[in-house]
């Protein structure tokens, strides 16, 4: 067999469904025996980096890694940024590229000198960075390396397949997908959690980026027996959901939710799940909220090794901690939430609603509520359109919310919901993203028409990189620079590329065009002029 399709025979038995990909020269062994390979989709994408975009999706949804291949050299380079992102995201991903072969001269590979800086640039944004240069070798690494991606704190892998390998014939053994062992934590550790909650008067639960593969009722369970709070990263928002009376808002290492600040503050005790330790979001807790704290984290880390903190699979602990922890302080914890309700969601619509003539973003996001169906899903991008989204509807609606995360890379909407409504085309999903993001993965829009993609998009459109915009006005004194992108109209861009594109400048035309977008089938483009100067509510 060849190593092409040692690896196209790799990808079925690990029952792929979506190969996000863009080809090359570097890669057409692989593409050759793909095309046997009846069971897995392709996904042509316009640009690499939101091929791994999209495989960082398949991984926070699924828990299982997404799959992504790209040619050797810049096609490789171009997907960093989303391997990256999944990196920071704890998302299992796979990351497949040509490569140049071990002997190749100087100057060779495209221009660059080291036949192995692929494998040395991934390193450090991958669980694991390795090739494979032998067909017979191809089962234990690729199979190792799926494990790899799913097993303990999850994250990206990185295998580069030098051509030679792809052509060479060799004989391969079977192929055996590995197997995952979930750790259980110790009783002990569980038990030292469970009297720390059992002494606590005001316990908060906080969410992690790994808590996004926990189902809800589990955490509904447990935040219900010992009536605690639930707050989390912006990652996880969804994960719990935001209709519950025991929601508490979001936090992130710069901001949180005026009501999860005051849970944070008046707490006596977090229960930290699925946040990396001695992250920066973890110093902000640690910071602003109580010294008692205890962690449920996927594997031992030197940050944890003094605190209480039950180790291994999260899911798991989660389960146990609920099973064991004891429900009888309940009645004492009933000041800690009934003083004041946690109702998240009344913080913002008074100041939106003083604004009157343009298009308010946040007036825009509130009305866009009515419209949203039950655990729809929303894909934000970097920017104040995901300040927005945070603020006025993911904080009050039941939707799991895809963000790009700590790595904060612009692009990330447009290929996030195209993923998450190829997985998912019975959900309503809806990307939601600036213009200068937009402009960063418009190319995309071109994806979405190929496979008709029933994806609607939301451009909050101010004609700027408004964040950026935001933060000079208020550390800068109002010195802008290099901030201003030319006007565009999207929705002319979107027929272009065969979608259904509208435009508005007024917001007595938001509900009719909101749906005309979203009421309707086949995929759309709403692009809303918005007021560039509305500041942050919190
Ligand atoms: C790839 C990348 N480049 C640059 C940045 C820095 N950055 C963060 S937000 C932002 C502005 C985003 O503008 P836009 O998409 O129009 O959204 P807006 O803030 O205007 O809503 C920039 C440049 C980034 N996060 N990612
Ligand atoms: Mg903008």
């Amino acid at each position: 067999m060849t190593g092409g399709k040692a690896v196209a025979r790799a990808l079925s038995c690990e029952r792929v469904h979506f190969l996000f990909e863009y080809t090359g020269s570097h890669v057409l062994h692989i593409y050759d025996a793909l095309r046997n390979e009846k069971s897995i989709r392709r996904i042509t994408v316009r640009h690499e980096n939101t091929a791994s975009f999209m495989a960082d999706t398949v991984g926070r949804l699924t828990g299982e890694p997404g799959v992504c291949l790209v040619t050797a050299g810049p096609g490789a380079t171009n997907s960093l940024t989303g391997v990256a992102t999944a990196y920071a995201s704890a998302s299992p991903t796979i990351h497949l590229s040509g490569a140049t072969p071990p002997k190749d001269q100087v100057g060779s590979f495209h221009g660059v000198d080291d036949p192995f800086f692929l494998e040395k640039i991934f390193k450090p944004v991958t669980k694991m960075s390795t090739r494979i240069d032998n067909p017979s070798k191809a089962p234990e690494i690729l199979s190792k390396s799926f494990a790899l991606s799913k097993t303990g704190r999850k994250g990206p892998v990185h295998v580069s397949l030098p051509q030679q390998f792809q052509q060479q014939v060799a004989k391969v053994g079977r192929y055996e997908c590995g197997e995952i062992t979930s750790r259980r934590a110790t009783d002990s550790q569980l038990r030292r959690i469970s009297a720390m909650l059992g002494d606590s008067k005001k316990p908060v639960i906080c969410l992690g980026e790994e808590a996004v593969h926990l189902p809800a009722r589990e955490i509904i369970f447990l935040a219900e027996k010992i009536s605690a709070p639930v707050i989390s990263i912006i990652e996880a928002l969804g994960v719990f959901p935001q209709n519950h009376r025991l929601f508490a808002g979001y936090f992130d290492e710069y901001f949180e939710h005026p009501i999860s600040k005051r849970v944070i503050e008046d707490s006596d005790c977090m229960l930290i799940i699925g946040l990396r330790p001695a992250s920066p979001c973890a110093k902000f807790l640690e910071t602003h909220g109580s010294p008692n704290k205890a962690f449920l984290y996927e594997e031992p880390v030197p940050a944890i090794s003094e605190v209480p903190a039950a180790i291994g699979n999260v899911n798991l602990n989660t389960h146990l901690l609920a099973q064991s922890v004891s429900s009888e302080e309940q009645i004492d914890r009933r000041n800690w939430l009934h003083g004041e309700k946690l109702a998240t969601h009344k913080y913002t619509t008074n100041q939106i609603a003083k604004w009157h003539k343009t298009i308010h973003p946040g007036y825009a996001m509130t009305a866009l509520i009515p419209f949203l169906h039950n655990n729809c899903i929303l894909a934000t991008d970097v920017g104040s359109s995901e300040v927005w989204v945070r603020d006025c509807v993911t904080i009050w609606h039941r939707s799991r919310h895809l963000y790009a995360g700590q790595y904060g890379a612009m692009g990330f909407a447009l290929p996030a919901g195209i993923a998450s409504k190829l997985l998912y085309p019975n959900r309503q999903v809806i990307s939601i993203v600036g213009d200068g993001g937009l402009l960063m993965s418009n190319g995309e829009l071109a994806t979405v028409a190929q496979h008709a993609v029933d994806l609607k998009i939301i451009v909050l459109n101010d004609s700027r990189l408004g964040m950026i915009w935001q933060l000079q006005r208020q550390r800068f004194a109002g010195r802008y620079a290099s901030v201003d992108l030319s006007r565009v109209n999207f929705a002319k861009v979107a027929q272009s590329f065969g979608l259904k594109g509208v435009r508005i400048e007024d917001r007595a035309e938001l509900r009719r065009a909101y749906e005309q977008i979203l009421n309707s089938k086949g995929p759309g483009l709403l692009d809303i002029v918005i007021d560039p100067e509305a500041p942050y509510l919190f």
